[in-house]
């Protein structure tokens, strides 16, 4: 690997400011105001329920981001003593306000709310508005080239805005904080926060602006939290260290545990009724159904990898592997994993429901728009739908062999991106590592829209922690754990090429860094490569070390 530093910026805040694309003044500003067209009126509209005598249905989703607007919707709709019950999707029936679901609302409720859902339900809404409901629609996903449901409220920030610059990028979660924010006294606009924090990271809205305030202060109040289901949660994915949740544990443990209740038994309403009675043998539930989350995906991966072998898929782009033994939940991670292993677009399909007609989910690589991809075959699909990096099909199972073929025609010729150079912004000394960490902390939480800067830490020495040296951790025994002076670095896939350098105890390192607070907080570099430092390099870095000390001596 060549290592090359990306361009002339020398400091942590212009690299920053140049990933967030942020000025170092709106990075420092946390008070951003919302303005969000028709908020008002839905707030307007649930303050007269008491005259109006409205009682409400609220129509969520089943991933994380759905989950957490309900508990939202839940709140809210508690502290104006509405009568409501919160509906959730199922994954087997399929995403959004669908006709078939206003058939399952219980007929006391005239008032349907759709969150983090809804731009697109044209027959649910037309249904829900032939029985005679009020229709409110609050969704953060873009409209259809169809046009807009009938609805009478429609919130959606990247349909309707007031100036072109005001900020859209909320989650459905973000939105209904700030509807509470209008409704709601302090105590519970800070509920309200916690999940629209956990959400805001789980469904990858960029970390910008108003979504960086409502990730930074809900991490204050999650870390402090007084809610019970909460604070269960966070001792559950702590183990045996410290309780502390960042960025990266809501990315990485909290939103998997709370999306895997959706994937694996299609229950998501599971999720927010642990979230309401904070029942502990509920969390253990959902925690276990993630272990098993995890294994099926693992399963489905080896499959996946088998079928690439056997029907000798190593060239097409994308891979489109046909799987009815994988669960509709999962087809999406599996898939994300299979575009990490080859580099390459993926689509993972299974059987639904239906006899004969397949779905599943497509990943992609920066360099292919797969939405664009499937414009191209879209004769041969019956649904579909999604953004360049991840969408989701459907098709008739007779079709497969054509999307094939003209995906082939489309792609010919087309080579994955293999690169061996790798990009760092500033270069640093391993010794100068707490100090960075204390400068990087002023520009957290990082993440979607708001990359950490890369760094190349130069004299990184190994140094024994509890009489080890290394260690070696993770499932598949190729997790590499180093220890530096009061930091530690890790790195995934890393103990072959650790050994294959016969173990230094001197690096240089490519690597991204962030806090671990398992025990005592520290740096942790999380690494992307790394070299030997050369038995020259220690003689030139031992001379000039001479002539330092020969130096201040005199
Ligand atoms: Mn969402």
């Amino acid at each position: 690997m060549i290592w090359s530093k990306k361009d002339e910026l020398n400091t942590i805040e212009q690299v920053v400011s140049r990933n967030s694309g942020m000025t170092e003044e709106e990075l420092a500003k946390t008070d951003w105001e919302a303005n969000i067209l028709h908020l008002e009126d839905v707030a307007d509209y649930l303050r007269h329920t008491s005259e109006t005598n409205k009682k409400i249905a609220i129509f969520a989703d089943y991933d994380c981001d759905g989950v957490c607007s309900a508990v939202i919707m839940h709140v809210i709709l508690k502290s104006l003593n509405i009568d409501f019950k919160v509906y959730f999707p199922k994954r087997g029936t399929g995403y959004g306000l669908q006709k078939a679901y206003i058939d399952m609302i219980d007929e006391k409720y005239d008032t349907v709310i759709t969150i983090d859902n809804g731009i697109s339900a044209f027959e649910g809404v037309e249904a829900a508005k032939k029985r005679g409901m009020d229709v409110i629609i609050i969704d953060h996903h873009l409209q259809s080239t169809e046009g807009l449901p009938n609805a009478d409220i429609i919130i959606d920030p990247h349909v309707f805005k007031e100036n072109t610059d005001d900020f859209e990028d909320w989650c459905g979660a973000g939105l209904g904080y700030e509807l509470s924010k209008i409704l709601c006294d302090k105590k519970r606009q800070n509920v309200c926060l916690q999940f629209a924090a956990f959400a805001t990271v789980a469904d990858v809205v960029p970390l910008r602006f108003n979504n960086r305030t409502i990730v930074k202060r809900g991490l204050e109040l999650i870390n402090n939290s007084s809610i019970n289901s909460i604070k269960l949660l966070i001792n559950e994915i702590s183990g045996l260290g410290k309780p502390h949740v960042d960025e990266a544990t809501i990315g990485f443990k909290i939103g998997p545990i709370i999306n895997a209740m959706g994937r694996v038994e299609d229950d998501a309403e599971y999720v927010y009724r642990y979230f309401i009675s904070g029942e502990p043998e509920m969390l253990q539930h959902m925690v276990d159904n993630n272990e098993l989350r995890k294994e099926l995906v693992a399963q489905a991966v080896d499959r996946a990898q088998n079928i690439v072998v056997e029907e000798c898929l190593f060239s097409d782009v994308p891979k489109i592997i046909y799987d009815p033994q994988t669960i509709e939940g999962i087809v999406g991670v599996v898939a994300g994993r299979l575009v990490e292993t080859y580099k390459s677009p993926v689509i993972c399909l299974t059987d639904s429901e239906k006899a004969g007609i397949i779905k599943g989910s497509a990943r992609s690589t920066d360099d292919i728009n797969i939405k664009e991809a499937l414009d191209k075959v879209s004769d041969h699909l019956l649904h579909y739908g999604g953004h360049a990096g991840a969408a989701g099909l459907s098709l008739n199972v007779d079709e497969l062999d054509n999307v094939r073929d003209c995906f082939f025609s489309i792609f010919e010729g087309y080579k994955t991106q293999e690169t061996n150079e790798i990009f760092y912004d500033l270069e640093i000394d391993a010794a100068d590592i707490s100090d960075v960490l204390l400068s990087l902390k002023k520009y957290a939480p990082f993440g979607e829209g708001n990359r950490p800067p890369v760094f190349k830490i130069n004299n990184f020495k190994c140094l024994p922690r509890n009489g080890k040296l290394f260690q070696i951790i993770g499932n598949d025994g190729n997790t590499l754990k180093l220890f530096g002076n009061e930091c530690q670095a890790i790195g995934f896939d890393a103990v072959e090429k650790f050994n294959s350098l016969n173990m230094p105890k001197a690096v240089n390192m490519i690597g991204v860094i962030s806090e671990n607070n398992f025990g005592k907080p520290e740096p942790q570099i999380e690494i992307s490569d790394f070299k030997k430092i050369t038995e020259i390099k220690n003689q030139s870095e031992l001379t000039k070390l001479c002539i330092n000390d020969i130096l201040s001596g005199l």
